[in-house]
């Protein structure tokens, strides 16, 4: 039997998946023909969802801890035991101390929008904590917003082959966005030239037509002084300026301080590259750009996007078919998310079923777990909900995390279908559904397509949906409000109810019976060929450079970027998965560099920052550059020979913009085991 569900990862694809079927479990897994950008393709990740599946360890029925914390030793119960008592602790807390004392962690562990959005109303409903989601996209999405407002629309993937010059800007594609690819290689057919920016060659670099290799956290010297280029030689677009632009002045002060020469000298780019850049870009329209969230995970990160974001406009790059940006495509989604996040519980005057009104709620910036666990009083974080996430891997600070989730007093419910690092720390681990076993709604970043996905297998053991446990919890507290009980499809239904052009024709029985459709987007699809969406001029704005100064303690830059055969730690329980990334996480470090520590490929070194220290061994490369060192992967602690994430040595101070995350910018030494 064969079924054809959306890939639920966090990735840009969400690609329609064929799933076949025997005796009631996925056997094979293959990419949809008939889908316009999966293409029939599926990646290397996803073909081994059967053995991420049915891994020996997932967890199948609720259990408590026994033993101490961390050891990963659990004991059987029942739902009824697990829930009851999890709900007698809350009701416990909240009485105690009210709802600041609950924390949630999730991200995107699925992709659903049922199972990874609704979970959050129950906590808005309780007056927990907010969690500030911002690990990875919230730098991103604050350059994105200076700019061309808070509706994020990048070109349309379909549109690509018309560009005439693709700059693939921080974003290892060929790995985190293959289905990219394939209009990648027909632009390319069709006469463009594709250029690749990044601080280490990477599969993008080695599949582009030119590979420019900058230093971490200079790109926007970098694209000032192509504006520089740009203006100095009258190749940007003044119509467009003067007509759909403001901010032009406050701009090019910064454009003026950023001569190719000075920001070289920065960048390590040479001045003739970088005029050589802004010919290709002025001769060749339409430019495409498509920007990763690389460059903004840096101190500086969100002020290098807008710098970079500032190039599509001076050129005029958005009035034609393939030319602008892309960074994610999300904006064009504009679902009505209100109720499914429970947004209503702080906005209405106080529903009925509302547990404990609490307007002023306290914010928890997610990359700051560790120092919310550990800091917080008034009240302390009493009880901590993970669920779509593994924090003791994949947030900052690492060894600070620890630290919190070993906290005696501290409950943490884990909701899990994978045994992972935070599982591990559990006092709760309740058996999730995989997004396999249950239906859900996926929008997507990297491209326009809004799909339907229907449960096509029985979970195993008692796994349970998210929304399943929550909807527990909200009964035995007393909740009453009736959408923190709603089903998917009821869910599904609300969220299309939009008055948004983009979804008009959109029914969910449309959805159910075609399984993937495409939003109704304008042809030609132009969204800032005029400005703002929201009539408003774009706002060019004067952007300031600043990166993470190696300093004599810490004199190298890491840079720890997604691997090509994981899904952040997703995956790195499937062993051949391991086996093609190296069997081992490696620090790649570049001859120079190895050359002044004595160090030989194979070695094993320690690396250090000011937050912790790890083992890894070191390959010699010159794919990165003097001075950065580069770690592939977020390997779970599980698999690493020192059983610590790369995490350890990340640093949590946010970024210039949206309190996003630094992680590309840790500053380390690497020393040899003595
Ligand atoms: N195979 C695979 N696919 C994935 C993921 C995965 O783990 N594995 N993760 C998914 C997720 S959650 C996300 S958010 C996306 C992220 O996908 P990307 O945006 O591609 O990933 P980033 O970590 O943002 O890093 C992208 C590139 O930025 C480079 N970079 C780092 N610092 C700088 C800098 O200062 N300047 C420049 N120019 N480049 C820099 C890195 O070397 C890297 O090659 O991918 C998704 N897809
Ligand atoms: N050093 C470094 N750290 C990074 C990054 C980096 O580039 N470098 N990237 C950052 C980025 S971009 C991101 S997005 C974060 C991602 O960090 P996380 O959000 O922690 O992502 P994952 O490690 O994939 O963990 C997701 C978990 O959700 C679980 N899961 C999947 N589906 C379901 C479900 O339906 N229900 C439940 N209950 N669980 C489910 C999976 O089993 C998995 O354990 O990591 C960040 N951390
Ligand atoms: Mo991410």
């Amino acid at each position: 039997m064969q079924k054809v569900v959306t890939c639920p990862l966090d990735c840009p694809d969400a690609c329609r998946l064929v799933l076949e079927i025997g005796d009631g479990r996925v056997r094979r897994v293959r990419g949809d023909a008939t889908h316009p950008t999966t293409r029939g393709f599926a990646c290397a990740k996803t073909t081994r969802f059967p053995e991420r599946l049915y891994a020996p360890d997932r967890p199948l029925y609720p259990m408590r801890r026994v033993g101490p914390k961390g050891e990963g030793c659990f004991q059987r119960i029942s739902w009824e035991a697990a829930l009851d008592e999890i709900a007698d602790k809350l009701k416990a807390t909240l009485d105690t101390y009210g709802g600041a004392a609950v924390l949630r962690y999730n991200y995107a562990g699925t992709m659903g929008l049922v199972e990874g959005r609704h979970p959050v109303a129950f906590f808005r409903a309780i007056g927990a904590s907010e969690l500030d989601e911002t690990i990875c996209s919230a730098t991103g999405e604050a350059a994105w917003a200076a700019i061309y407002g808070p509706r994020k629309l990048g070109v349309d993937p379909e549109d690509v082959p018309k560009a005439h010059v693709v700059v693939i800007w921080g974003a290892n594609v060929l790995s985190t966005n293959t289905h990219l690819v394939p209009f990648l290689r027909e632009a390319r057919k069709n006469g463009a030239q594709i250029i690749a920016i990044d601080v280490y060659e990477n599969r993008t670099a080695r599949f582009a037509d030119q590979f420019i290799r900058v230093r971490p956290g200079t790109d926007a010297a970098l694209a000032l002084a192509i504006a520089h280029v740009l203006f100095a030689e009258g190749w940007v677009d003044q119509a467009y300026l003067d007509t759909h632009t403001e901010g032009l002045d406050a701009y090019l002060a910064s454009v003026r301080d950023w001569p190719p020469e000075r920001a070289a000298a920065l960048t390590g780019v040479p001045s003739e590259t970088i005029a050589d850049l802004a010919r290709t870009l002025a001769m060749k329209a339409p430019q495409f750009f498509r920007v990763g969230y690389g460059m903004t995970r840096h101190p500086g990160g969100g002020n290098a996007l807008v710098a970079v974001l500032s190039l599509p406009v001076i050129l005029g790059a958005w009035r034609y078919e393939g030319g602008g940006a892309m960074l994610s495509t999300s904006g064009g989604f504009a679902l009505n998310k209100r109720r499914l996040e429970g947004l209503h519980f702080w906005q209405d005057p106080r529903p009925e079923g509302y547990f404990r009104p609490n307007p002023e709620v306290r914010h928890v910036n997610q990359i700051q777990l560790g120092r919310a666990l550990t800091e917080l009083d008034d009240p302390p974080v009493k009880m901590l909900f993970v669920f779509n996430a593994n924090p003791a891997a994949t947030a900052p600070r690492s060894a600070l995390v620890r630290q919190g989730l070993l906290r005696e007093d501290l409950v943490t419910v884990v909701l899990e279908n994978a045994m992972s690092d935070t599982a591990r720390y559990a006092d709760y681990l309740l058996p999730a559904t995989h997004p396999f076993e249950h239906p859900d709604l996926y929008a997507s970043y990297g491209h326009y397509h809004l799909s339907w996905s229907e449960a096509a297998v029985d979970p195993p053991g008692e796994a349970r949906p998210n929304t399943w446990v929550f909807a527990q919890l909200a009964r035995r507290l007393g909740l009453s409000a009736p959408e923190l009980f709603a089903d998917a499809e009821t869910l599904a239904r609300e969220l299309l109810d939009s008055a948004d052009p983009m979804l008009i024709d959109i029914t969910f029985e449309r959805l159910v019976r075609e399984g993937s459709v495409k939003l109704r987007l304008k042809k030609p699809f132009l969204p800032y060929a005029e400005g703002r969406m929201d009539g408003k001029k774009l706002r060019l704005r004067s952007v300031e450079v600043r990166r993470a100064e190696p300093q004599p303690a810490f004199p190298l830059v890491m840079v720890s970027p997604p691997a090509h055969h994981f899904l952040n730690t997703s995956f790195g329980l499937v062993s051949s998965l391991r086996k093609a990334e190296g069997g081992e996480p490696w620090l790649w470090m570049h001859s120079a560099d190895a050359a002044k520590r004595g160090l030989a490929e194979g070695d094993r070194v320690r690396v250090r920052s000011a937050y912790g220290e790890l083992v890894r061994r070191v390959r010699v490369t010159d794919a990165t550059q003097p001075g950065v060192v580069v770690l592939e992967g977020t390997w779970r602690g599980l698999d690493a020979p020192d059983g610590k994430s790369i995490n350890e040595l990340t640093p949590d101070e946010p970024t210039d913009m949206g309190e996003g995350s630094a992680f590309h910018g840790a500053l380390v030494e690497v020393l040899p085991v003595s």
